[in-house]
């Protein structure tokens, strides 16, 4: 068969597509490439930098959803299905949302296509009989294995000269309002850490990017990922729990492994808000001073990433934790509006106690704006939230405070590399920053002659 997957683009920006410089490969495909049999002809379209072939004859278009993405990827899906091309759509929002997906699709795949997933699906759309919907059994295993993502799919399409790689998968929490949290419910998985090692000996990039949740959830798998990393000198980044401040050994083996910053999910400063979070664990490693003036000392940059929102912010605690983060001079802060994604355990209860806001299904709706309250917070307007969300977002990335917080001696100019790091992604995620704000979702039929606008 024909395949062509397809990477949606979120909205509209001024009227016209949104233009993101700091797009990454679609790793996703990467590996839906490398799962499928021999035999089948493969394209991917990034909708985020190219044209829909729309023109085109497909056997089978299978898209990626993202919450953000949704709105566009089905104005996609519509579009091919009324010529009468068959579409699968997948990833996390039609995972947590199947009925809602199944309307704008032949087939929807719930969870991780693996091989005998995808495969079945496969043999299912050439007979004919292509179901309704495909449900993963992966959650149920311990340790999974890959093939090595096909990143050919890539070549000639613009990216950041990163490549993306994943060890493990799911998460041993489940945070009230992550998605990923809420689909896999507890359950984790990891990959040999040798064939991920040869995977990564055997491309051609020095920055790797895991897309894991929390790639220290397993502290003994973590460690034995990391002494395969040593001798390959790679620079990585990823996303990791609090845990690997409280483990020396673990962060040790991580900086010699080659891990240049991590995404770290502090969430918020309040006990109260980090229990209704379930996240309570976020404070077992000591204080947030105490664990920043570790991760510091280990000369590990920092993405720290905000929950702004939950029912006990106020405008001023919003004010605190900008200060806090300003006083940590954390190489980039993400300063992110409490958003209820639907399948949520926080989605039931905002839904439960009549929160949301623009009739429950915010990612369809026509007045939503990225960067907006969805939901009515417990102790101020939802546009006041929007507005202060914008303001941390814009005081953290203030040129003043970017070249001020450059001057951490212990991680952001410790050396040549992590000052060209620094000064190489902050002024590109300000200005993205600035220009995905009030994005609107979908491109409302802004489309001309095969062409996405
Ligand atoms: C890497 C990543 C990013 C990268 C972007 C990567 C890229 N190439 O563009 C960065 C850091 C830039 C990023 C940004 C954002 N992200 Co992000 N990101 C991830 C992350 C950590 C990994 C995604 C990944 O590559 N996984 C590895 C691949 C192999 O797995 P997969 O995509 O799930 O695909 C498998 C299955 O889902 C399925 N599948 C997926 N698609 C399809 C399609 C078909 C046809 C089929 C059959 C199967 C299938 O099969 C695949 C193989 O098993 C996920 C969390 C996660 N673990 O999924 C969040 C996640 C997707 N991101 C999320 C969000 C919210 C964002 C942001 C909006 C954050 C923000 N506030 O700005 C932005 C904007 C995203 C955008 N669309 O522009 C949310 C989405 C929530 C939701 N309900 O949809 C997630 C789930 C994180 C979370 N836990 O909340 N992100
Ligand atoms: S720890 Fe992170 S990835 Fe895991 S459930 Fe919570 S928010 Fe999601």
């Amino acid at each position: 068969m024909r395949i062509l997957f397809v990477k949606p683009n979120m909205g509209l920006v001024r009227g016209r597509p949104y233009d993101d410089r700091g797009r990454m490969e679609p790793h996703t495909f990467a590996v839906l490439a490398a799962i499928t049999p021999d035999g089948h002809e493969i394209h991917l379209c990034d909708d985020r930098c190219e044209p829909v072939p729309y023109r085109e004859n497909w056997d089978l278009v299978g898209i990626n959803t993202e919450v953000y993405t949704a709105r566009r990827a089905y104005e996609i899906a519509d579009r091919f299905r009324a010529a009468g091309t068959r579409v699968v759509l997948g990833g996390c929002h039609a995972s947590m949302i199947p009925s809602e997906a199944a309307d704008h699709a032949d087939a929807v795949c719930i969870g991780e296509a693996d091989e005998e997933l995808w495969g079945a699906l496969l043999e299912d759309a050439a007979r004919g009989r292509l179901g309704p919907f495909y449900q993963s059994k992966a959650g149920f295993r311990r340790e999974f294995a890959r093939p090595r993502p096909q990143t050919g799919l890539f070549r000639g399409k613009p990216y950041l000269p990163i490549r993306l790689t994943q060890f493990s998968r799911g998460c041993t929490n489940v945070c009230e309002y992550c998605a990923t949290g809420n689909i896999w419910k507890g359950a984790f998985q990891t990959r040999d850490p040798r064939e991920v090692a040869e995977e990564l000996a055997n491309q051609d990039r020095k920055y790797i990017f895991f897309t894991d949740e929390n790639i220290v959830a397993d502290s003994h798998a973590a460690k034995a990922l990391f002494r395969e990393l040593i001798p390959l000198k790679l620079h990585w980044t990823g996303q990791a729990s609090l845990k690997f401040a409280g483990d020396p050994e673990l962060m040790d083996l991580m900086v010699r492994s080659g891990c240049a910053g991590l995404v770290v999910g502090f969430e918020s400063r309040n006990p109260a808000d980090l229990a209704t979070m379930r996240k309570p664990s976020n404070l077992a490693y000591g204080s947030y001073d105490e664990v920043v003036e570790r991760i510091r000392d280990a000369g590990i940059m920092l993405w720290a990433a905000f929950l702004l929102g939950y029912d006990d912010e106020t405008e001023s605690s919003i004010r605190e934790t900008l200060d806090w983060a300003l006083s940590k001079k954390f190489a980039f802060s993400a300063f992110n509006i409490l958003t209820p994604y639907p399948g949520t355990a926080l989605y039931d209860r905002l839904r439960a106690e009549g929160r949301l806001l623009y009739d429950g299904k915010w990612w369809l709706h026509d007045d939503y704006r990225f960067g907006h309250a969805a939901f009515r917070p417990a102790r101020m307007s939802p546009e006041r939230l929007s507005e202060l969300g914008l303001e941390a977002r814009l005081a953290h990335n203030s040129i003043y405070q970017i070249i001020r917080r450059a001057t951490d001696p212990k991680t952001n100019c410790k050396d040549l590399r992590s000052l060209f790091t620094y000064f190489a992604y902050n002024p590109l995620f300000r200005a993205e920053l600035l220009k995905k704000h009030a994005m609107m979702l979908g491109y409302r039929g802004r489309e001309r002659g095969g062409i996405s606008y």
